[in-house]
């Protein structure tokens, strides 16, 4: 089996709408465990390196004044292949492409407001980690008696 670590955060429309319960929900119930969770304010500097892939692009400057606009939930979900399962929840970038049944198919509209990141590869899922976690704050050998009822 695969274990993995991904980095997954509501973002400020998520709690603006009202949405984190459901949010965490539905990866909860996919079967991811959550190893790390903190409600916070990301600092410009962190958004400014969490979203460097996109530095120079047009929507850069939008993306980070949203990032910083609120209050985001950020979270450390472990599992089997926890990365793409995570993203395959969170559903398409762009919501009008995302499939019924993910949570951007679901719940939302616009591109700006997508209301959920999650990591896209195993070098961004460690990358995101550690700009957003401490290894204080996120458990280790924590098993839950579900475990053997969701993975093989
Ligand atoms: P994802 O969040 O699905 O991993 P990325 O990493 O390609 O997508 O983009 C990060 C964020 O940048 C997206 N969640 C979205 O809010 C924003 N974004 C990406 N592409 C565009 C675009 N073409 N126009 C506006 N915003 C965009």
């Amino acid at each position: 089996m695969t274990e993995e670590r991904t980095f997954v955060a509501v973002k400020p429309d998520g709690l603006e709408r009202s949405l984190v319960g459901e949010i965490i929900h539905r990866f909860e119930r996919r079967g991811l465990k959550l190893v790390g969770l903190k409600l916070m304010k990301v600092p410009a500097k962190l958004a400014e390196d969490h979203y460097g892939e996109h530095k120079g692009k047009p929507f850069f400057a939008g993306l980070v004044k949203h990032i910083t606009s609120g209050p985001i939930v950020a979270m450390v979900l472990e599992g089997k292949n926890a990365i793409a399962l995570a993203r395959h929840t969170i559903g398409a970038t762009n919501p009008q492409d995302a499939t019924p049944g993910s949570i951007r198919g679901d719940l939302a509209v616009d591109i700006g407001r997508n209301l959920v990141h999650g990591s896209d590869s195993p070098q961004s899922a460690a990358r995101e980690i550690s700009l957003f976690f401490s290894e204080q704050e996120l458990l280790h050998a924590y098993e839950k008696c579900s475990h053997k009822w969701t993975w093989e």
